[in-house]
């Protein structure tokens, strides 16, 4: 198999010790340096914390990685030429022995393949404000709509349009339940201002709709599990609401399209809040990991 998984990943998937995949986009083109390659450090540690086993993907010299040591984590935080990869890219940089941080869609791919069954990340990739014009909508959904795997998530960043998102995610299909709350999270906020059909309280509740989903038939799609950041550690509404506008002023008129526009306007957030977005994404990011690791446990337990 093309895949390499780390010993320790190989042996916690063959005696179904909990293991939780974590994305690499989120340290190469989410987070400022250098401060992203201690977040993902962090981020592992708080999976051991909770008793799991972390597996960072991503793709080094056309090599898919489960789990990555410190010297591989190193080369994804600090090389600047390394790419991001989305599902569709992957065959391309396994051919072209190329490097890349792996999307949403690219860890949830890869993690199934290696019957990795939970996986966190900061926000889902959706449908972009503007895609009446540029059809822009991340190939997260798509995949997650044929990927049986559950995402912990803080939602999605409201630079996207978030009730777009949520009704394509009702067309494919994909499972979505709040945690804890019945408003789905607004990544920097605590609420994103939209409902969700279903509420789950504990990762015990978890497990149950992921056995449930076995038993149907169903564990062909993912199940969402939107975690929101807790009240006292989100971005203040008003500035939020303010340095967002202006974000999306600036990638319009500089004519940002493509993959480049979450990682422009995510920059922007950081730098227009003076940090306050960077630390809302990380408590964000952190209670996802944890909440990861504590249902993957509860998983495994069944
Ligand atoms: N949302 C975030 N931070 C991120 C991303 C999304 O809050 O870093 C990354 C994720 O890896 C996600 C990807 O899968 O952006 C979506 O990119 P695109 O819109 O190009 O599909
Ligand atoms: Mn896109």
């Amino acid at each position: 198999m093309v895949l390499v998984v780390s010993e320790e990943v190989r042996e916690a998937i063959e005696t179904r010790r909990p293991v939780v995949a974590l994305e690499s986009t989120i340290i190469a083109h989410g987070l400022p340096r250098p401060r992203n390659l201690r977040v993902a450090l962090e981020l592992e540690e708080a999976v051991r914390g909770e008793g799991a086993v972390p597996a960072t993907v991503a793709v080094l010299d056309g090599r898919p990685l489960i789990g990555l040591d410190k010297a591989q984590l190193e080369r994804v935080a600090n090389d600047g030429g390394v790419r991001k990869l989305g599902h569709r890219d992957l065959p391309f940089a396994v051919a072209a022995r190329a490097s890349g941080a792996t999307t949403v869609s690219a860890t949830a791919r890869l993690a199934a393949l290696a019957g990795i069954r939970v996986f966190a990340t900061g926000g889902l990739g959706g449908v972009h404000r503007e895609w009446t014009v540029t059809q822009d909508e991340s190939a997260d959904l798509g995949l997650l709509a044929r990927t049986g795997i559950t995402v912990v998530c803080a939602g999605v960043k409201s630079i996207l349009d978030v009730p777009a998102t949520l009704q394509r995610l009702e067309t494919l299909g994909v499972a979505v339940a709040g945690y804890g709350t019945d408003r789905f999270p607004g990544f920097y906020l605590s609420d994103s201002g939209h409902p969700v059909d279903w509420t789950l309280r504990s990762p015990e509740e978890v497990a149950e709709v992921m056995r449930a989903q076995d038993a149907l038939g169903a564990a062909e799609s993912a199940l969402i599990v939107a975690n929101p950041v807790p009240e006292a550690e989100q971005l203040d509404p008003g500035l939020h609401a303010r340095v967002l506008d202006e974000a999306l002023t600036a990638c319009a008129e500089r004519g940002v399209t493509g993959q480049a526009v979450t990682p422009f306007l995510l920059d922007h957030l950081v730098r227009h809040t003076d940090g306050a977005s960077l630390r809302a994404n990380l408590a964000a990011v952190r209670g996802n990991v944890r909440l990861g690791a504590r249902i993957a446990t509860a998983w495994a337990r069944g």
